[in-house]
C-alpha cells in the first residue's frame, strides 16, 4: 500500500496525499463550496486504498473546517466563512448588505415582558421594569447563520410594540422611532455546543460547535447614554469567523 502515489509525493502517508488532493480539488475550483464530495466507496475504487484510509482523510478535513458531513446525507465541500470584524458595532442587516447578501430574519418571538433579576442587573433598570424580548433566526442567502435572543429597554422600545421586526432592521428602527443613537457596545465571545432546539433552527448536528456572543449595546437617548440592547447569540462556528485588529 506505502507505494500508492495518489497525489504528488510517494513518501506522504496515503491518507495525507489523499488530503492535499482534496484541498487541490477544493483551491482549484473543481469541487465548489455545497457540492457533494464522492462516496467513501467511489474514493476506494478511484484511488485503489483503503476504506479506513478514506475516512481518517475525510474526517482531518472535516475537523479542519474543509468539508462538512451531514449525517445520512453525505460530505460536502464547506462554504468559506464569513469575515466578521469585532471593532465594529454594525448591524446583520449592514452586514448582509455590504457583503451583497440577501439577510432574511424569521421572527420566532416577540413579547413584552417584566425584566427578570438577571436582565435587569445586565441592562441597569429595576426589577420588573418593562423589556422587549425578541428572537430571530438569522439567515444569509437563505443559509441559517446565526440565532439571536435580543432584550431591549420597554421603555425605549416603546414605539416598537406593533412593529414588523421580521422585515425590518432592529437598529435601523432604534434610531428611526425611537429616537436613539447606537454608540458602542461590549461583546464576549466564547464557544458552545449547540443543544437541541437551536441545533434545529440552525440546521446543524444537536451537540455541533457554535460560537456564544454576548452583546450590551449603549445608546444615546434623550440626551443620556443609556444600555438598551442585550443580545444572546448563537452563531454557527462553520460559517463565521471573526477578527480583530490588534495595537500595539
Ligand atoms: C447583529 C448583532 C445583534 C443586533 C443585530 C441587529 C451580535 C453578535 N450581533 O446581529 O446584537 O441585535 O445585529 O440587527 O450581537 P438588525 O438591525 O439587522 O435587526
Amino acid at each position: 500500500m506505502t507505494d500508492v502515489m495518489i497525489h504528488g509525493d510517494r513518501s506522504l502517508p496515503i491518507y495525507v496525499q489523499l488530503e492535499n488532493l482534496v484541498r487541490d480539488k477544493i483551491d482549484s475550483g473543481d469541487w465548489a463550496p455545497g457540492i457533494m464530495l464522492p462516496s467513501e466507496r467511489q474514493l476506494c475504487d478511484t484511488y485503489g486504498i483503503a476504506r479506513m484510509t478514506v475516512r481518517q482523510a475525510i474526517s482531518n478535513l472535516v475537523a479542519e473546517g474543509l468539508l462538512t458531513r451531514t449525517q445520512g446525507r453525505g460530505t460536502f465541500v464547506a462554504r468559506p466563512r464569513l469575515r466578521q470584524p469585532l471593532s465594529k458595532l454594525t448591524s446583520f442587516t449592514e452586514d448582509m448588505r455590504d457583503r451583497g447578501l440577501l439577510g432574511s430574519t424569521r421572527l420566532l418571538m416577540q413579547e413584552q415582558m417584566a425584566a427578570s433579576p438577571e436582565i435587569a442587573a445586565v441592562l441597569a433598570i429595576a426589577v420588573g421594569a418593562p423589556v422587549l424580548q425578541i428572537q430571530r433566526l438569522r439567515s444569509a442567502n437563505g443559509h441559517p447563520m446565526a440565532l439571536e435572543t435580543s432584550t431591549l429597554r420597554g421603555d425605549i422600545t416603546a414605539p416598537l410594540r406593533h412593529e414588523d421586526l421580521e422585515h425590518q432592521s432592529l437598529y435601523r428602527l432604534l434610531e428611526e422611532r425611537c429616537g436613539v443613537r447606537m454608540l458602542r457596545a461590549s461583546q464576549e465571545l466564547e464557544a458552545g455546543i449547540a443543544g437541541e432546539a437551536e441545533a434545529r433552527l440552525l440546521e446543524v448536528a444537536p451537540g455541533a460547535p457554535v460560537l456564544r456572543i454576548q452583546r450590551r449595546s449603549l445608546v444615546l437617548w434623550q440626551g443620556q447614554e443609556v444600555l438598551c440592547e442585550y443580545v444572546r447569540s448563537t452563531y454557527r462556528s462553520d460559517r463565521y469567523r471573526f477578527y480583530v485588529e490588534l495595537e500595539r
